[in-house]
């Protein structure tokens, strides 16, 4: 059986707009704060906060609400000249970017204008600090919202720089319904503009509900094509992103990997890129020439215009080791030089290796710098893979994960009565700021990307071809920290965090396959105090609209819930 076949994907994206276009960013920018690094000519922008600052602990408090109403459409679309029908958040795909400055409070008024989905949104990468209710994930922290209705999530960005929202319904996100997230604050290293969001995507000419039953049966088909910011080109079709330079300045460009299945490789020819931020933790910066992000992570990188004015490639490279794509060294864009004339480049490719590894653990140094302590929890989680009925199905320890939308835990946690089966998956942590270690370990040859909800986790070990010990060799010591981490083929991860967050919070293989076809566990943290971080009646409000919805036109849940 080809292993490499079973991740796969689809998502997709483009900034193309499909309907209409609204100028979000003109909108809010006169409200962002003109500092965007600690340098000596703004080194007072954030007041009593820095770069220095540890925001696990403490965060500013703006007073500013940042309110959108974001509406999810269905409609036929082009990203790459091929028609198809997508699924999207105000007609365009990425959807409108939600931007923010560090310490404010976001509200977002998410309207379900599907005819035939639920939907929840989550804010990845968002700690949600006690406010787990607003996290968006369909069977966990909420019933789907179901067609014509509006769900509201409020949280406040403790953290800040790039990441993104999705839909964490079925395979919705990667029909379209994804968007962008920048939160303004400071940066390792200085600039002199913002290009905003870059997302790189693997994308299909078909739904991905169409392709779900031949991926779990006979595998995750190739994607035949990838998109940059939503947008590329295709046979003699379509167009390419084309981002202008002026000789001189430095750009920070926000990568996201949104992808269904494929793992990036993102380079510019002829231009290194200082990378200043993993996910939402600033870093200590490092050049490279080309990024490597599995799905779900994000890379901040700054790219100087220092070369001789022209066109050159922007490309972002599946990688094969884990994946496949049909158009593998054609997902690329444009970089313009204003003076020259916008032409398709001749510029040669950096070298690279065809892998699905994380960038060097030894580059992604926290700028603040947190140790890990001995831990009162250690869970050691086997992943493997069965078939049931001819169907794949990921298992940790055995179960293959399986929430029901109609109940999600988080009301479940209320009910003294509940009962939970094996198949749900629960790790729970009773105690207080107790340092938890959760090691994934798979004896199958396939990378996966875990992400944790609800917190940042130190990288405490991270092998391939290994099998796990103990703790005696892990990394205590200012380890990288991010909410994305790749498990590497018949290998382990091994992550830390402290249960500082009451709430129930998913944890995922962020495959879009995978996550369907159950790679997923689910954190009960703190479970007294979560009733006091959240609103009941919106929780059952939204479930029962969800339950008359899904009564009325005989819904089946055909996947983990998640
Ligand atoms: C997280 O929420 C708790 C409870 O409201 C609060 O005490 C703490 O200060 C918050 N943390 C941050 C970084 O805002
Ligand atoms: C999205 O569309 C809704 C409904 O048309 C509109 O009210 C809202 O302003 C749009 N939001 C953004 C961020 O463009
Ligand atoms: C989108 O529209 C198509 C065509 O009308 C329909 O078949 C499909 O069910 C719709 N999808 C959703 C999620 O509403
Ligand atoms: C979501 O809508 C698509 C059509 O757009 C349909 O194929 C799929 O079955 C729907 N999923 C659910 C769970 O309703
Ligand atoms: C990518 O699309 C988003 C959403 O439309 C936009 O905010 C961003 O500026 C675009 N990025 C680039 C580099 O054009
Ligand atoms: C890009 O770099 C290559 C290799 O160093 C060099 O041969 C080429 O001339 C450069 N291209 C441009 C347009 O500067
Ligand atoms: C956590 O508390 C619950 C309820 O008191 C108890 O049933 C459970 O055994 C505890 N779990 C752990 C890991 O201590
Ligand atoms: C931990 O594993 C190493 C081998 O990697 C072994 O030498 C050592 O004895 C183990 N320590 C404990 C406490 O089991
Ligand atoms: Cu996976």
């Amino acid at each position: 059986m080809q292993l490499f076949n079973f991740i796969s994907g689809l998502s997709a994206l483009a900034c193309l707009n499909l309907v209409n276009a609204v100028p979000v960013q003109e909108e809010f920018s006169h409200l962002s704060k003109r500092c965007d690094f600690d340098s000596a000519t703004a080194p007072d922008c954030w007041g009593d906060y820095s770069l220095s600052t540890n925001w696990y602990d403490e965060a500013p408090n703006t007073g500013v609400v940042r309110e959108y109403w974001l509406e999810l459409t269905n409609s036929t679309a082009a990203p790459d000249g091929v028609d198809r029908m997508v699924l999207s958040v105000n007609g365009s795909v990425p959807g409108p970017t939600i931007f923010a400055d560090w310490g404010d409070t976001v509200v977002v008024h998410v309207h379900n204008g599907l005819e035939n989905n639920g939907t929840s949104i989550h804010w990845h990468g968002i700690r949600q600090n006690y406010t787990n209710e607003a996290d968006g994930v369909a069977s966990i922290t909420q019933c789907p919202a179901a067609p014509g209705e509006t769900i509201t999530y409020r949280w406040r960005a403790t953290q800040y720089g790039t990441t993104w929202y999705h839909s964490h319904f079925a395979l919705q996100a990667q029909n379209g319904v994804v968007g962008g997230v920048v939160i303004n604050g400071p940066a390792t290293a200085p600039y002199d503009e913002d290009k905003g969001i870059v997302f790189l995507t693997d994308w299909f000419h078909q739904t991905s509900d169409s392709l779900y039953a031949q991926a779990s049966s006979s595998g995750p088909p190739t994607p035949p094509n990838g998109l940059i910011n939503g947008t590329n080109t295709y046979e003699d079709g379509g167009s390419r992103l084309t981002t202008t330079f002026e000789a001189g300045k430095r750009y920070r460009l926000r990568l996201v990997n949104g992808a269904m299945d494929n793992h990036f490789k993102f380079s510019i020819d002829n231009h290194t890129l200082t990378v200043i931020a993993s996910d939402l933790v600033p870093i200590v910066p490092y050049q490279t020439e080309t990024v490597a992000l599995g799905i779900g992570q994000r890379y901040d990188v700054i790219v100087e215009a220092n070369q001789t004015p022209g066109n050159y490639w922007m490309r972002s490279i599946p990688q094969l080791t884990c994946g496949s794509n049909g158009n593998t060294l054609d997902i690329k864009g444009i970089i313009n030089y204003d003076t020259v004339e916008l032409a398709d480049p001749t510029t040669s490719m950096w070298q690279y290796t065809d892998d699905c590894n994380d960038e060097s653990l030894s580059n992604l140094v926290p700028y603040v710098a947190i140790d890990a302590e001995v831990a009162s929890v250690e869970e050691v989680m086997d992943v493997g893979l069965s078939t049931v009925e001819g169907f794949f199905k990921w298992t940790i320890n055995s179960n293959t994960f399986l929430s029901d939308w109609a109940e999600p835990t988080l009301q479940k946690v209320f009910n003294p009565d509940a009962t939970y089966r094996a198949d749900e998956n629960i790790v729970t942590l009773n105690e207080t700021n107790e340092w938890v270690y959760l090691v994934i370990e798979s004896q199958l040859g396939l990378p996966h990307p875990i992400h944790l909800h609800g917190h940042d986790f130190l990288i405490l070990g991270q092998q391939a071809m290994a099998t796990y010990e103990n703790s005696s060799s892990l990394n205590l010591v200012n380890p990288p920290r991010r909410d994305v981490a790749m498990l590497p083929a018949s290998g382990y991860l091994a992550i830390g965090f402290k249960s500082d967050n009451p709430g129930v919070w998913l944890a995922h293989c962020h495959i879009g396959w995978h996550t369907s076809q159950g790679l997923a566990l689910q954190l009960i943290e703190r479970a007294s105090e979560i009733a006091s971080t959240v609103n009941q009646d919106d929780l059952d409000n939204t479930c029962q609209a969800w339950t008359t919805y899904a009564t009325a036109n005989a819904i089946v849940q055909d996947d983990s819930g998640v």
